[in-house]
């Protein structure tokens, strides 16, 4: 064989190895998640059990007013609801999914964070067994005001 065979092999057994590796460690395995949350919040844990089945790190953090929490993140108004996150530096507002975490941290895109405004029935950690699920939208909000709809579920 060929040096040149031999380093086309090499490149490609390394191509491989690389695509392998990011398969089975996709970049949100290791993402550290803070969760801002009152100590009496169920759901709130409930949530984060879910994160936590799905790989995540999240460490919950026990606030006192959340209200002023949210002011202080500018977790804006009409899409608040109980617990806040925060995970490399986007707002993760409420019962949003895991997926739609790890989709976030893939795209990257230039936004504030995404939320699940109120408490939807059978949104992740608000699981009610028997009742119907309330549709609801995951929307990403931008620094300068604008909403959109990330994922409807
Ligand atoms: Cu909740």
């Amino acid at each position: 064989m060929s040096k040149k065979a031999i380093g086309f092999l090499l490149a490609t057994f390394t191509l491989v190895a690389v695509i392998i590796y990011s398969v089975q460690n996709p970049p949100t395995a290791d993402a550290q998640i803070v969760n801002y949350k009152s100590e009496s919040c169920g759901c709130c844990k409930m949530w984060q059990d879910h994160l936590i089945d799905n790989a995540y790190t999240v460490e919950g953090v026990n606030v006192d007013r959340m209200d002023l929490k949210k002011d202080e993140l500018g977790v804006p108004q009409n899409l608040r609801s109980c617990h806040t996150a925060v995970v490399e530096g986007y707002i993760v507002e409420g019962h949003v999914p895991a997926k739609e975490i790890q989709r976030l941290l893939l795209e990257k895109p230039d936004a504030k964070g995404l939320a699940v405004p109120g408490m939807p029935i059978n949104s992740p950690g608000m699981e009610v067994e028997g009742a119907p699920n309330d549709p609801y939208d995951v929307i990403v909000f931008y620094e300068d005001g604008r909403q959109e709809v990330y994922a409807s579920y």
